[in-house]
Protein backbone atom coordinates (compact mmCIF):
# COMPACT_ATOMS: atom_id res chain seq x y z
CA UNK A 1 0.00 0.00 0.00
CA UNK A 2 1.46 3.27 -0.78
CA UNK A 3 0.91 6.32 1.81
CA UNK A 4 -2.00 8.36 -0.30
CA UNK A 5 -4.19 4.94 0.64
CA UNK A 6 -4.34 6.46 4.31
CA UNK A 7 -7.31 8.97 4.39
CA UNK A 8 -5.99 11.88 6.39
CA UNK A 9 -7.55 12.97 9.40
CA UNK A 10 -9.52 16.24 9.72
CA UNK A 11 -6.96 19.27 8.91
CA UNK A 12 -4.75 20.07 12.27
CA UNK A 13 -5.59 23.82 12.93
CA UNK A 14 -2.33 25.47 12.28
CA UNK A 15 -1.39 27.93 14.50
CA UNK A 16 1.88 30.06 13.05
CA UNK A 17 3.31 31.99 15.60
CA UNK A 18 5.20 35.10 15.32
CA UNK A 19 9.00 35.41 15.31
CA UNK A 20 9.60 34.35 19.23
CA UNK A 21 12.14 36.18 21.16
CA UNK A 22 14.51 35.40 23.83
CA UNK A 23 15.24 37.10 27.00
CA UNK A 24 18.72 35.46 28.22
CA UNK A 25 21.30 36.47 30.23
CA UNK A 26 24.08 38.88 29.08
CA UNK A 27 28.18 39.66 29.69
CA UNK A 28 27.31 41.78 33.37
CA UNK A 29 25.11 39.05 34.46
CA UNK A 30 27.87 36.17 33.38
CA UNK A 31 30.41 38.28 35.84
CA UNK A 32 28.25 38.79 38.10
CA UNK A 33 27.23 35.34 38.93
CA UNK A 34 30.96 34.72 39.04
CA UNK A 35 31.62 37.42 41.36
CA UNK A 36 28.68 36.41 43.99
CA UNK A 37 29.98 32.64 43.80
CA UNK A 38 33.65 34.00 44.72
CA UNK A 39 31.83 35.98 48.04
CA UNK A 40 29.82 33.09 48.85
CA UNK A 41 33.05 30.99 48.79
CA UNK A 42 35.18 32.90 50.66
CA UNK A 43 32.28 33.31 53.29
CA UNK A 44 31.90 29.84 53.50
CA UNK A 45 35.57 29.82 54.31
CA UNK A 46 35.51 32.15 56.50
CA UNK A 47 32.17 31.28 58.77
CA UNK A 48 34.24 27.04 58.54
CA UNK A 49 37.38 29.04 59.98
CA UNK A 50 35.00 30.64 62.92
CA UNK A 51 33.01 27.48 63.67
CA UNK A 52 36.50 26.09 64.78
CA UNK A 53 37.43 28.93 66.79
CA UNK A 54 34.25 27.95 69.15
CA UNK A 55 33.75 24.49 71.22
CA UNK A 56 30.85 22.21 69.39
CA UNK A 57 28.51 22.82 72.24
CA UNK A 58 28.03 26.79 70.45
CA UNK A 59 28.91 26.04 67.03
CA UNK A 60 24.76 25.59 65.78
CA UNK A 61 24.52 29.36 64.15
CA UNK A 62 27.90 28.80 62.75
CA UNK A 63 26.89 25.35 61.20
CA UNK A 64 23.88 26.65 60.01
CA UNK A 65 25.15 29.97 58.62
CA UNK A 66 27.69 28.17 56.54
CA UNK A 67 25.53 25.88 55.14
CA UNK A 68 23.67 29.02 53.83
CA UNK A 69 26.66 30.33 51.72
CA UNK A 70 27.95 26.62 50.79
CA UNK A 71 24.18 25.96 49.23
CA UNK A 72 24.82 29.37 47.68
CA UNK A 73 28.25 28.74 46.20
CA UNK A 74 27.12 25.70 44.65
CA UNK A 75 24.22 27.69 43.14
CA UNK A 76 26.04 30.72 41.61
CA UNK A 77 28.28 27.96 40.48
CA UNK A 78 25.51 26.24 38.58
CA UNK A 79 24.36 29.45 37.74
CA UNK A 80 27.79 31.21 36.04
CA UNK A 81 28.99 28.21 34.09
CA UNK A 82 25.60 28.08 32.33
CA UNK A 83 23.63 25.68 33.83
CA UNK A 84 20.45 25.98 36.57
CA UNK A 85 18.14 27.26 34.02
CA UNK A 86 15.74 26.99 31.02
CA UNK A 87 13.43 29.02 29.52
CA UNK A 88 10.21 30.13 30.26
CA UNK A 89 7.08 29.94 27.07
CA UNK A 90 5.27 33.34 27.59
CA UNK A 91 2.30 32.97 25.48
CA UNK A 92 2.03 37.14 25.18
CA UNK A 93 -1.37 37.01 22.80
CA UNK A 94 -3.64 34.29 20.80
CA UNK A 95 -5.31 35.70 18.06
CA UNK A 96 -8.15 33.45 16.84
CA UNK A 97 -10.22 35.53 15.03
CA UNK A 98 -8.80 35.42 11.69
CA UNK A 99 -6.85 32.37 9.76
CA UNK A 100 -4.54 31.83 10.13
CA UNK A 101 -4.59 31.91 13.86
CA UNK A 102 -1.39 33.38 14.92
CA UNK A 103 0.55 33.61 18.42
CA UNK A 104 2.71 35.59 19.87
CA UNK A 105 5.20 34.51 22.55
CA UNK A 106 8.60 35.00 24.27
CA UNK A 107 10.93 33.32 26.13
CA UNK A 108 12.31 34.25 29.22
CA UNK A 109 14.91 32.79 30.72
CA UNK A 110 14.65 31.29 34.46
CA UNK A 111 17.37 31.14 36.67
CA UNK A 112 15.63 27.51 38.38
CA UNK A 113 18.97 26.70 40.47
CA UNK A 114 17.53 29.84 42.69
CA UNK A 115 14.65 28.46 44.02
CA UNK A 116 16.42 25.06 44.76
CA UNK A 117 19.06 27.29 46.50
CA UNK A 118 16.00 28.83 48.33
CA UNK A 119 14.04 26.23 49.13
CA UNK A 120 17.23 25.13 51.58
CA UNK A 121 18.65 28.37 52.40
CA UNK A 122 15.83 30.23 53.16
CA UNK A 123 14.22 27.35 55.88
CA UNK A 124 17.83 27.56 57.34
CA UNK A 125 17.98 31.39 57.76
CA UNK A 126 14.50 31.24 59.59
CA UNK A 127 16.34 28.45 61.23
CA UNK A 128 18.99 31.14 62.92
CA UNK A 129 16.01 33.01 63.46
CA UNK A 130 14.00 31.35 65.22
CA UNK A 131 16.82 29.50 67.51
CA UNK A 132 18.29 32.96 68.47
CA UNK A 133 14.94 33.82 69.64
CA UNK A 134 14.10 30.77 71.09
CA UNK A 135 10.66 29.55 69.19
CA UNK A 136 8.28 27.17 69.93
CA UNK A 137 8.36 23.98 67.63
CA UNK A 138 4.71 24.90 66.50
CA UNK A 139 6.02 28.38 64.85
CA UNK A 140 9.07 27.02 63.39
CA UNK A 141 6.98 24.55 61.84
CA UNK A 142 4.23 26.60 60.80
CA UNK A 143 7.13 29.59 59.11
CA UNK A 144 9.03 26.44 57.45
CA UNK A 145 6.56 25.19 55.84
CA UNK A 146 5.12 28.19 54.88
CA UNK A 147 8.99 29.05 53.20
CA UNK A 148 8.90 25.99 51.57
CA UNK A 149 5.12 26.82 49.65
CA UNK A 150 6.24 30.04 49.18
CA UNK A 151 9.56 29.34 46.82
CA UNK A 152 7.65 26.41 45.26
CA UNK A 153 5.09 28.23 43.98
CA UNK A 154 7.34 31.24 43.16
CA UNK A 155 8.90 28.49 40.96
CA UNK A 156 5.65 27.56 39.28
CA UNK A 157 5.03 31.05 38.68
CA UNK A 158 8.40 31.85 37.35
CA UNK A 159 7.21 29.23 34.64
CA UNK A 160 3.65 30.20 34.11
CA UNK A 161 3.08 30.64 30.52
CA UNK A 162 0.26 33.15 30.90
CA UNK A 163 -0.65 36.17 33.21
CA UNK A 164 -4.00 33.93 35.10
CA UNK A 165 -1.00 31.39 35.94
CA UNK A 166 1.82 33.48 36.68
CA UNK A 167 0.14 36.38 39.12
CA UNK A 168 -2.10 33.62 40.43
CA UNK A 169 0.72 31.72 41.64
CA UNK A 170 2.49 34.56 42.57
CA UNK A 171 -0.38 35.60 44.95
CA UNK A 172 -0.03 32.26 46.82
CA UNK A 173 3.68 32.77 47.15
CA UNK A 174 2.90 36.19 48.82
CA UNK A 175 0.17 34.80 50.90
CA UNK A 176 2.72 32.29 52.04
CA UNK A 177 5.47 35.24 52.67
CA UNK A 178 2.86 37.19 55.44
CA UNK A 179 2.25 34.17 57.43
CA UNK A 180 6.08 33.91 57.63
CA UNK A 181 6.38 37.44 58.30
CA UNK A 182 3.97 37.33 60.72
CA UNK A 183 5.83 34.09 62.93
CA UNK A 184 9.08 36.33 62.90
CA UNK A 185 6.81 39.26 63.99
CA UNK A 186 4.26 37.64 66.24
CA UNK A 187 5.67 34.20 67.24
CA UNK A 188 9.32 35.46 67.05
CA UNK A 189 9.26 38.89 69.14
CA UNK A 190 7.30 37.15 71.71
CA UNK A 191 9.72 34.62 72.24
CA UNK A 192 12.75 36.52 72.34
CA UNK A 193 11.29 39.38 74.94
CA UNK A 194 11.62 36.55 77.40
CA UNK A 195 15.15 35.99 76.61
CA UNK A 196 18.57 38.39 78.17
CA UNK A 197 18.25 41.82 76.84
CA UNK A 198 21.18 41.66 74.60
CA UNK A 199 19.56 38.51 72.62
CA UNK A 200 15.69 40.56 72.50
CA UNK A 201 17.50 43.49 70.95
CA UNK A 202 19.41 41.38 68.26
CA UNK A 203 16.22 39.99 67.54
CA UNK A 204 14.65 42.77 67.00
CA UNK A 205 17.52 44.53 64.70
CA UNK A 206 18.78 41.34 62.83
CA UNK A 207 15.13 40.01 62.79
CA UNK A 208 13.68 43.49 61.24
CA UNK A 209 16.98 43.48 58.60
CA UNK A 210 15.25 40.16 57.03
CA UNK A 211 11.88 41.06 56.69
CA UNK A 212 12.90 44.69 54.77
CA UNK A 213 15.21 42.38 52.38
CA UNK A 214 13.17 39.90 51.58
CA UNK A 215 9.95 42.17 51.21
CA UNK A 216 12.31 43.18 48.47
CA UNK A 217 12.60 39.60 46.75
CA UNK A 218 8.69 39.66 45.42
CA UNK A 219 9.65 43.47 44.12
CA UNK A 220 12.58 42.28 41.96
CA UNK A 221 10.49 38.96 40.56
CA UNK A 222 7.31 41.24 40.07
CA UNK A 223 9.60 44.02 38.08
CA UNK A 224 12.07 41.33 36.67
CA UNK A 225 10.12 37.68 35.74
CA UNK A 226 6.41 38.96 36.66
CA UNK A 227 6.17 42.23 34.53
CA UNK A 228 9.76 41.48 32.25
CA UNK A 229 10.47 45.18 32.46
CA UNK A 230 13.66 44.44 33.80
CA UNK A 231 16.07 42.18 31.52
CA UNK A 232 17.71 38.95 32.45
CA UNK A 233 20.68 41.10 33.34
CA UNK A 234 19.26 43.55 35.26
CA UNK A 235 17.44 40.82 37.77
CA UNK A 236 20.33 38.76 38.24
CA UNK A 237 22.31 41.84 39.52
CA UNK A 238 19.02 43.00 41.71
CA UNK A 239 19.46 39.40 42.81
CA UNK A 240 23.45 39.57 43.85
CA UNK A 241 23.04 42.47 45.88
CA UNK A 242 20.14 41.10 47.81
CA UNK A 243 21.70 37.68 48.43
CA UNK A 244 25.08 38.95 49.41
CA UNK A 245 23.15 41.19 51.93
CA UNK A 246 20.69 37.58 52.99
CA UNK A 247 23.34 35.13 53.39
CA UNK A 248 27.26 36.92 54.12
CA UNK A 249 26.06 40.22 55.92
CA UNK A 250 23.36 38.31 57.39
CA UNK A 251 25.78 35.76 58.93
CA UNK A 252 28.61 37.91 59.83
CA UNK A 253 26.22 39.90 61.48
CA UNK A 254 24.45 37.24 63.70
CA UNK A 255 28.03 35.49 64.37
CA UNK A 256 29.89 38.27 65.99
CA UNK A 257 26.85 39.87 67.61
CA UNK A 258 25.96 36.17 69.18
CA UNK A 259 29.06 35.95 70.34
CA UNK A 260 29.43 39.28 71.92
CA UNK A 261 26.19 38.60 73.39
CA UNK A 262 27.37 35.03 74.73
CA UNK A 263 30.16 36.85 76.20
CA UNK A 264 28.92 39.80 77.74
CA UNK A 265 25.97 36.90 79.63
CA UNK A 266 29.32 35.05 80.96
CA UNK A 267 30.95 37.70 81.81
CA UNK A 268 27.83 38.77 83.84
CA UNK A 269 27.82 35.60 85.46
CA UNK A 270 31.27 35.20 86.46
CA UNK A 271 31.52 38.76 88.07
CA UNK A 272 28.51 38.02 90.01
CA UNK A 273 30.07 34.80 91.01
CA UNK A 274 33.40 36.57 91.78
CA UNK A 275 31.73 39.38 94.01
CA UNK A 276 29.82 36.09 95.73
CA UNK A 277 33.82 34.38 96.46
CA UNK A 278 34.39 37.81 97.59
CA UNK A 279 32.24 38.22 100.12
C1 LIG B 1 9.29 35.01 45.25
C2 LIG B 1 8.26 35.20 44.15
C3 LIG B 1 6.89 34.91 44.59
C4 LIG B 1 6.49 35.79 45.75
C5 LIG B 1 7.50 35.85 46.83
C6 LIG B 1 8.82 35.51 46.62
C7 LIG B 1 9.73 35.62 47.76
C8 LIG B 1 10.98 35.25 47.86
C9 LIG B 1 11.85 35.43 48.97
C10 LIG B 1 13.11 35.00 48.82
C11 LIG B 1 14.17 35.11 49.74
C12 LIG B 1 15.37 34.70 49.42
C13 LIG B 1 16.54 34.80 50.22
C14 LIG B 1 17.67 34.34 49.70
C15 LIG B 1 18.92 34.37 50.35
O1 LIG B 1 19.94 34.52 49.77
C16 LIG B 1 9.62 33.53 45.32
C17 LIG B 1 10.49 35.79 44.76
C18 LIG B 1 7.02 36.33 48.16
C19 LIG B 1 11.38 36.08 50.21
C20 LIG B 1 16.51 35.42 51.54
Amino acid sequence: PTSSSFPSASPIPTIIPTQPYYEKIGEAGTKTLWVVFVIMLLSSLAFTAMAWRVPVQKRLFHVITTLITTFATISYFAMAIGDGNSYAHIVIKEAHNHVPDTVEHVFRQVFWARYIDWSVTTPLLLLDLAFLAGMDGASILVAIVADVIMVLTGLFAAFGKTDGQKWGYYTIACLAYLVIVYQLVISGRRAASTKDNSTAKLFASIGGFTIILWTLYPIVWGIGDGARKWSVDAEIIAYAVLDVLAKPVFGFWLLFAHAKSAEAIEGFWSHGLDREGAL
